[in-house]
């Protein structure tokens, strides 16, 4: 192994934050994927030298580590086989639905459980390598709820924070696993456990007597080992400056304009952006669409839709089959309400880079984020960030984490189709000093809330001093 393997902070996550190139001439080089983790978290690990711990998205043997813009990364190798089980497996049709409510029935198999204990400790053993004495240790989100109680057995001196993304349920649903016990006592390793919002810190904290017989006090709980355990909301946000900056520059302001011009100058676009999951509300808000264009309350071509669907976890039935509803229900709305040349909801399932996405949200007059269930929604907060003219309506689930901090945005239901109908429509035709007074509102809470304070307010959560956290993008 390169160099020693001794940070003082380290991030553990599924994933690291690189994807692979491969040169022309054969060679291998990493560059960088966009993300608000990475940007929120680099200056730390830059200024720490920290490690990043993940798998490289390869399967099969990991390459050894390397130092990428200033970040020590340590690749984990996951074989063809715990990609199935402990990823979209355990991870992806078990933890996933479970934790959303379960809007899809979660798939409970023992043979992925095992998958998902073998590689969580392989996770944590490398952690226990890298970390250096009394180092503090970032592990997120659902893949591996198990590394804190592990690492801690392995290296009782390091501090443990974790950060599940997704919502956590409630006690009932969170009943139904099979491995409740372990994946509890996993979370409860942690010094810090925080979530998106206070409803699932609440959620975390009632399990614990209720499975555990622990006596939680506010936000902290006595674990069985005598250790206290926080648990509370850090709801996070996006680097608001850069996406303001991506937003203003001349190549998205023109490329805006040509997309305009591509869809026929419509009125209005309505805009909706999501990975392709069944959490999303995607068949829902389609259907709200349709239903508005049969009652004639819209009409084609003045006002036409605009569907992302980015590929998502394609070898899991559950999102294979929405794939398939959701292009049969645009491929029927554009046969009962497009024209030759003007569909009536263009939808794009790619993937596309941060100009190409800022240029959507700025010809996006109402833009339509509806999922059932989620733990924040950064789309929104891209949307609101991208509106530098403070216009433009969000049309927003209350069941996004999103909602508690986007308060001014148009509320819906997302379960009742004719609350998500009626948001659309009220967001198209509210005044615009409505949608300017509302936009403007939520830009400005943005800007005091955006990815580097949801970090700040974590570590300092987990102890680190204010000061040691306020680094700068350019340190
Ligand atoms: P996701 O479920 O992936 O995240 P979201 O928060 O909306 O949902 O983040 C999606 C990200 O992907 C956004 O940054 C968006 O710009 C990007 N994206 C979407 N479509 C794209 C496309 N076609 N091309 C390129 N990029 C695209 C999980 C949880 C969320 C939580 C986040 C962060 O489910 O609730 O907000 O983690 O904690």
């Amino acid at each position: 192994m390169p160099e020693s393997a001794e940070s003082s902070f380290l991030v553990v996550a599924n994933r690291l934050p690189v994807d692979r190139l491969t040169t022309p001439d054969g060679e291998t080089r990493w560059r960088r994927s966009p993300g608000g983790l990475v940007t929120a978290l680099q200056p730390v690990l830059r200024a720490e030298a920290g490690t990043w711990v993940g798998w490289s998205g390869d399967e099969g043997a990991a390459p050894e580590p390397f130092t990428l813009d200033g970040m020590r990364l340590s690749p984990v190798s996951l074989t063809g086989e715990e990609l199935r089980d402990y990823y979209e497996g355990f991870s992806n049709a078990t933890l996933w639905p479970l934790y959303h409510d379960a809007v899809e029935q979660p798939a409970f198999h023992r043979h992925w459980w095992r998958s998902y204990e073998r590689v969580n400790r392989r996770f944590a053993e490398r952690a226990a390598e890298e970390a250096g004495r009394d180092a503090l240790v970032w592990v997120q989100d659902y893949q591996l709820q198990l590394v804190p109680a592990m690492l801690r057995k392995l290296r009782p001196d390091v501090r443990i924070g974790f950060f599940l993304h997704i919502p956590f349920p409630p006690t009932e649903l969170f009943m139904q696993l099979p491995n409740r016990l372990e994946v509890l006592r996993g979370l409860l390793g942690a010094d810090v456990v925080g979530f998106q919002s206070p409803g699932a810190a609440q959620n975390f904290l009632r399990l614990t007597r209720q499975l555990l017989d622990l006596r939680p006090r506010g936000h902290r709980v006595v674990a069985e080992d005598g250790r206290e355990v926080l648990a509370e909301s850090f709801p996070i946000s996006i680097d608001v400056t850069e996406t303001e900056a991506v937003a203003g520059t001349d190549v998205v302001k023109d490329r805006a304009a040509e997309l305009r011009r591509e869809l026929g100058e419509p009125r209005h676009v309505i805009l909706g952006v999501d990975r392709l999951d069944y959490t999303k509300g995607i068949e829902q808000r389609i259907k709200a669409f349709r239903e508005l264009l049969s009652d004639g309350e819209l009409s084609v071509p003045d006002v036409v839709m605009v569907q992302v669907a980015t590929p998502s976890r394609e070898r899991v039935e559950h999102y294979r089959a929405l794939r398939r509803t959701v292009e049969r229900e645009v491929g029927r709305i554009n046969g009962d309400y497009g024209r030759v040349g003007v569909p009536a909801v263009h939808y794009l399932h790619q993937s596309y880079n941060r100009r190409e996405l800022a240029a959507l949200y700025r010809i996006a007059d109402v833009m339509v984020v509806t999922p059932l269930r989620d733990g924040m929604n950064l789309v929104a907060k891209e949307y609101v960030a991208t509106r530098l003219e403070n216009d433009g309506a969000l049309v927003l689930s209350e069941f996004a984490g999103a909602a508690a901090d986007l308060r001014q945005a148009f509320l819906v239901n997302p379960h009742d189709l004719d609350a998500v109908k009626s948001g659309m429509l009220t967001a198209i035709r509210a005044p615009v000093e409505d949608r300017r007074r509302r936009m403007k509102a939520m830009r400005r809470y943005l800007r005091g809330h955006d990815v580097k304070h949801w970090a700040r307010g974590f570590l300092t959560a987990l102890g680190v001093p204010e000061t040691a956290t306020a680094y700068d993008s350019d340190n």
